[in-house]
C-alpha cells in the first residue's frame, strides 16, 4: 500500500467536466471554481489523488492523469443517480440541512442507495490511500464515509468538510437515519463546517443523540478525539483578480451595462435552487415599481438562474414559480425596449461572470439559508473600483464576516428588503467605496487558500490524547 497517494480528496464529483472537440473527439477540462483551484496545487505537490464521479451514469472508466493530479472516477448506475444522488442528497439531506425550507423526503430506498454508493466511495478511498496518509472527504453526499473508511483503514488521518449548513438538533431529529449520519461524519479525525454554530449544533447533537462527552468542541466517541471546528471557505481572490484584468471583460461589461439601458443595474447570480431566495428578491423589486418607487428604467435587475437538479420535483416546481412571477412583473411594469427584469435560465462561463460583476451596481445575494454564498465573495474580490454595493441575507454564511459592508436583510421581511434595496442603489460612491473597502479587506485576507491550508493543518496536528473521565 505504501505506493498508494499520500493526499487523497473524495468528493461528490470528479474536479473535470468531459468536453468534446470540433473532431467529435472527447477530452477533460478542469471544472471552474473555487475549491478545485485551492486542491489542485496541493495536490500537484503531494502526489495527490481525485476520487468522485465522472458525471455520466452507467460508465465505467479507468483511473487517468490530468492537470497533473490522479483522477480515479467512482461508478454509479442510473439507479444510484436517481436514489443517492438526486433522492437522497438533494431531496432529503439538501431541504432538512436548509431549514426545511423545502420539505424533505424520507425514503428507505434513497437510504439504502445513500449507503450503497458511501461504501463504494470509502473502498476506493481505502484501496488508494498510502499508509497513514491524509484524506479529506468533501460535503454532504458523503457523510458516511468517514466511519466505513476508518473501518478498513484505522492507519488514516481523515478529514470531513460539510459545505452546507449543519441544522439544529430541533430539526435534525426528524431524520430516520440520525444516528447512522452522526456515527459516520464521528470516524473522521477533524470534521469542518462553515462556521461556529454548525459545529457547535453538531456537537450538542453528539452529546444528545449519542451521549458523546465533549470538551467545548471536541467530542469524545470510540476513544478518539474528534474535532469539530468552523473554516469558512472563500473564493479564489487571484483567478478572479486575472479575469477582471482582462480587457475583454472591462469591454464587455460596458457593453453589459449599455444593453441594460443605462439604469442602475441590479444583479442576482444563483443556481436555480429554493434555498436561494430568488422570489422574495423579485418580489420586493416588483412591488418598489408597483409603489412607484423605481421607474421602469430607471433600475433593471439582471437574474442568472443557473439550471441545477432539474430532475428534482421540488427543481421543477421552483422554475415554474419564478418564470411565471418574471413573466407577471415584466407584463405589468415593462415598457417597449424597457424590460424590467431581465431573467436568464442558463449557465455562463467565468469572463462573462466576472464581466457581470463589474457591471453591476447592486448585487442582490438573498438565501434564506445558505452555508456561505460565493457569489457575494466573488463580488467584492472583482471589485477592485471600490463601487457597487452588496445587499446580503443575514441568513448566508458570509454574513459574519461581510456583515459591516454590506447592506444586511431578513429576506422573509419583504418591506426590509425593499428598503435595504432602495439604499442600496440611493447609497453614493463615496459610502459604497467605505463598505467596500471593509469588506475587500476581509476576503483578500482570507482567500481559499488559506481556508484549504488551514484545514489541512488543523487535520495534520498531533492528535490529542482523550482527557481523563473525571469521577462522576
Ligand atoms: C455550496 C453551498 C457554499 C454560478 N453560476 C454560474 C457559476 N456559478 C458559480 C458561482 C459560485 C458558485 O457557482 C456557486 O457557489 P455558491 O456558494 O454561491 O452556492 P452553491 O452552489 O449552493 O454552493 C454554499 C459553497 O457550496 C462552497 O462551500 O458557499 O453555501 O450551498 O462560484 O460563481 N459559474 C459559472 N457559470 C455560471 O453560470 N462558470
Amino acid at each position: 500500500m505504501t505506493d498508494g497517494s499520500e493526499f487523497v480528496v473524495v468528493a461528490n464529483r470528479l474536479p473535470v467536466d468531459r468536453v468534446v472537440g470540433a473532431d467529435g473527439s472527447p477530452s477533460w477540462r478542469r471544472s471552474p471554481g473555487g475549491l478545485v483551484s485551492a486542491i489542485a496545487p496541493l495536490m500537484r505537490r503531494r502526489h495527490g489523488t481525485w476520487i468522485g464521479w465522472a458525471g455520466s451514469p452507467d460508465e465505467r472508466l479507468e483511473p487517468f492523469e490530468e492537470d497533473g493530479m490522479r483522477l480515479v472516477p467512482v461508478f454509479q448506475s442510473s439507479e444510484d443517480v436517481e436514489l443517492y444522488y438526486e433522492g437522497f442528497s438533494n431531496a432529503t439531506l439538501w431541504p432538512l440541512y436548509h431549514d426545511v425550507v423545502a420539505p424533505p423526503v424520507y425514503d428507505r430506498a434513497m437510504w439504502d442507495a445513500y449507503v450503497r454508493v458511501n461504501e463504494r466511495f470509502a473502498e476506493v478511498a481505502a484501496a488508494v490511500a498510502a499508509e497513514g496518509s491524509v484524506v479529506w472527504v468533501q460535503d454532504y453526499q458523503l457523510q458516511l464515509v468517514p466511519a466505513m473508511l476508518r473501518k478498513l483503514r484505522p492507519d488514516l488521518r481523515i478529514g470531513f468538510f460539510l459545505h452546507i449548513p449543519f441544522p439544529p438538533l430541533e430539526l435534525f431529529w426528524q431524520m430516520p437515519w440520525r444516528r447512522q449520519i452522526l456515527e459516520g461524519l464521528l470516524g473522521a479525525d477533524l470534521v469542518g463546517f462553515q462556521l461556529p454554530g454548525a459545529a457547535a449544533n453538531f456537537v450538542r447533537l453528539c452529546a444528545r443523540l449519542l451521549g458523546a462527552r465533549n470538551t467545548k468542541q471536541d467530542v469524545h466517541w470510540d476513544d478518539r478525539v474528534v474535532r469539530a471546528r468552523a473554516f469558512p471557505i472563500s473564493v479564489d481572490v487571484e483567478e478572479l483578480h486575472d479575469l477582471i484584468s482582462q480587457p475583454a471583460v472591462r469591454e464587455r461589461a460596458e457593453e453589459i451595462r449599455a444593453d441594460l439601458g443605462g439604469g442602475t443595474v441590479l444583479l442576482g447570480v444563483d443556481r436555480l435552487d429554493y434555498t436561494k431566495g430568488i422570489a422574495q428578491r423579485l418580489q420586493a423589486f416588483g412591488e418598489l415599481l408597483s409603489d412607484g418607487d423605481l421607474k421602469p428604467g430607471e433600475a433593471v435587475f439582471a437574474q442568472i438562474a443557473t439550471p441545477s437538479r432539474e430532475r428534482v420535483e421540488q427543481y421543477q416546481l421552483l422554475r415554474d414559480q419564478i418564470e411565471q412571477q418574471v413573466g407577471h412583473i415584466n407584463g405589468e411594469h415593462s415598457e417597449l425596449g424597457t424590460t424590467v427584469i431581465h431573467y436568464l435560465h442558463t449557465s455562463y462561463d467565468r469572463q462573462e461572470l466576472a464581466a457581470l460583476y463589474l457591471a453591476a451596481d447592486v448585487m442582490v445575494v438573498t438565501p434564506l439559508r445558505d452555508g456561505m454564498n460565493l457569489v457575494a465573495k466573488e463580488y467584492v474580490a472583482c471589485r477592485e473600483d471600490l463601487r457597487g454595493a452588496l445587499v446580503l441575507s443575514e441568513f448566508a454564511g458570509a454574513a459574519a464576516e461581510l456583515k459591516r459592508g454590506a447592506f444586511q436583510v431578513n429576506p422573509y421581511d419583504i418591506d426590509g428588503l425593499k428598503e435595504a434595496l432602495l439604499a442600496a442603489i440611493r447609497s453614493t460612491p463615496a459610502e459604497q467605496a467605505r463598505r467596500m473597502r471593509v469588506m475587500r479587506k476581509r476576503v483578500l485576507e482570507h482567500d481559499v487558500d488559506r481556508w484549504a491550508r488551514s484545514f489541512l493543518d488543523e487535520l495534520e496536528r498531533p492528535q490529542d490524547p482523550l482527557p481523563e473521565e473525571q469521577p462522576a
